[in-house]
């Protein structure tokens, strides 16, 4: 099997996203696991991947980029496989639209939030640590905002699964047991839907 793509990740919401894109696209991909633990993302090697020094980053082996198209930045990867593969982001101005609203409202609205929150969360004073919280609850407050939708619509942007849905799914699913969904019936709905799609379990657990 030729492997046209290399994805390098961890186990994280930010590289889940893009393997259960990859997972659900049924794409042949390379896991080039990226060890945050052991600082691998600061290595050279890596740092020629991604200057940022974070994942996740494809390498995208094309035709015209026989050495590689690299991307980085977890929406503009999925954005450009959704467009590449002509699924998951629909080509009509309106429906992609309506999808790339609901994908940068969970990507500056809710995982920055949480993201900031858990930096915050993790240093020891007592200001920080309210400040973790209130992002957290920041965060938790636009589950209203999709619930809202969710009474409306079977998935975000409308009728159909999105890359919207893969995005906002995995953020979720990586802090439910901190901010639980169960009392918002269409979320938690939605939330297992998605989360027994087969797709979803395998780019779930990459890289294993
Ligand atoms: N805005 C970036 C965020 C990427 C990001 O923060 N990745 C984290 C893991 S979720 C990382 O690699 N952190 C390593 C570090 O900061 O050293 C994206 O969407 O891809």
């Amino acid at each position: 099997m030729i492997i046209m793509l290399d994805l390098y990740t961890y186990k994280t919401f930010n590289g889940q996203q893009v393997s259960i894109l990859l997972e659900e696209l049924s794409l042949d991909y390379q896991v080039k696991k990226i060890d945050l633990m052991k600082g691998e993302q600061r290595k050279d090697s890596f740092l020629k991947i991604n200057p940022s020094g974070r994942i996740p980053a494809i390498v995208d082996y094309t035709d015209e980029v026989p050495n590689g198209f690299v991307i980085t930045q977890a929406m503009a990867i999925l954005i450009y496989l959704a467009e590449k593969q002509g699924q998951f982001l629909s080509k009509d101005a309106m429906l992609r639209a309506r999808t790339l609203e609901w994908l940068t409202f969970q990507a500056t609205d809710i995982s920055t939030n949480i993201f900031n929150a858990f930096l915050l969360g993790t240093l020891i004073k007592e200001p920080e640590k309210k400040a973790a919280q209130i992002l957290k609850q920041r965060a938790i407050s636009f589950y209203q905002v999709f619930e809202k939708q969710l009474t409306k619509t079977p998935y975000l942007a409308g009728d159909n699964y999105s890359i919207a849905d893969i995005s906002s799914f995995a953020v979720i699913n990586s802090i439910i047991k901190q901010m639980p969904t169960a009392d918002l019936p269409n979320l938690q709905r939605w939330f297992d839907t998605i989360k027994n799609r087969a797709a979803v379990i395998r780019g779930l657990n990459v890289p294993n």
